[in-house]
């Protein structure tokens, strides 16, 4: 269009990416180096962690899937035991796959229940707007995209149900021990008595099995790793070459801490936004990832000790995996 001013080709300065490009050059400008692994999750990420969740190691998804499928009845019974009409908060709820089944069996047991994901993707929310009605016909359905608390905050202004928020995947395993009993304690301060919450966490269970999960074979869990640099390069004008890291998981059996690093393979620099350099020795890593496991005890005291009382157990055949209930 030749008539209009064109716009000048603008840096990206939305809110997100400004945020993107603190935490990145805070992480790397730190001692010792780390980034935030919620930012794995660009376009390419997610395509990346699906592959992961279809991968022959990674079983956390394949566990709860199958509470989800299997102990379905035993997930919806403690749920509905809790009262009557009620909100079920789900937060990343991502493409629901899990949850759909506990939503259909709600359903059809005529629960008194409206469904609210939140999601801080847009995309994801809209595709769940438009796709449960059709494939969950009946569903009452409000998704929120945003920040978790702040939804969750925006839900309780909206009504005045009592409130199931569930947190599904080990998502809560992505903090370290201490975070994520902070977490526990923001959420109860966002909840009243008798609210519940259904958290899924992965066990501790033989070191090489998780470990593996964190190693596949197929090489997916080091470019899930690898396109972190790769997503710096493409939306902070950087230079990593990627080549030039390694991808290191580890797992400690006691601490039951699963955590990956990226080692640099050579004395290198890295030029962000074309200005920043950050200078990497050889065999210097970045803190990228932990996955935090544990026993079911320590999932009970996590939340005794959060200001929510645990209610109900379930786990995969294996006992890999358990989806928990606490109220508050
Ligand atoms: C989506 C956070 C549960 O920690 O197991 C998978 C992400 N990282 N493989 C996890 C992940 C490497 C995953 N969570």
């Amino acid at each position: 269009n030749t008539t209009t001013c064109q716009q000048p080709s603008a840096k990206q300065t939305d809110v997100t990416v400004t945020q993107f490009y603190k935490d990145v050059l805070k992480g790397l400008r730190s001692e010792p180096k780390r980034l935030d692994s919620k930012y794995f999750y660009d376009a390419i990420g997610d395509k990346l962690f699906q592959e992961l969740m279809n991968c022959g190691e990674y079983y956390p998804t394949n566990c709860e899937l199958e509470i989800f499928t299997q102990k379905t009845a035993e997930l919806a019974k403690s749920i509905i035991a809790g009262g009557d009409a009620f909100d079920l908060i789900e937060l990343g709820a991502g493409d629901a796959t899990k949850s759909s089944y506990l939503l259909k069996y709600l359903i059809d047991e005529k629960a008194d229940f409206t469904y609210l994901p939140i999601d801080i993707s847009g995309n994801v929310i809209s595709y769940l707007n438009i796709t449960l009605p059709v494939t969950l016909p009946g569903i009452k359905i409000n998704g929120l995209q945003g920040e978790y608390f702040e939804m969750l905050t925006k839900a309780a202004s909206i009504s005045t149900k009592r409130k199931v928020v569930m947190f599904l995947g080990s998502n809560i395993g992505n903090m370290a021990v201490a975070e994520a009993e902070g977490f526990c304690r923001v959420l109860r301060q966002h909840l009243s008595p008798g609210d519940m919450v259904l958290i899924g966490v992965d066990l501790k269970k033989n070191p090489k099995t998780v470990l593996a999960a964190y190693n596949d074979k197929e090489g997916i869990t080091r470019r899930f790793n690898l396109n972190l640099l790769q997503r710096i390069n493409r939306e902070l004008d950087a230079d990593f070459e990627v080549n030039q890291f390694d991808h290191y998981p580890t797992y400690n059996p006691e601490t039951g801490a699963c955590k990956s690093y990226l080692i640099s393979l050579q004395n290198q620099q890295v030029k962000i936004n074309g200005t920043e350099n950050i200078s990497f020795a050889k065999d210097e890593y970045i803190d990228m990832e932990i996955s935090q496991k544990f026993t079911l005890q320590q999932v009970d005291n996590m939340a005794r000790s959060t200001g929510f009382k645990p209610l109900t157990q379930l786990l995969d055949s294996k006992g890999w995996f358990v989806d928990a209930v606490w109220v508050a």
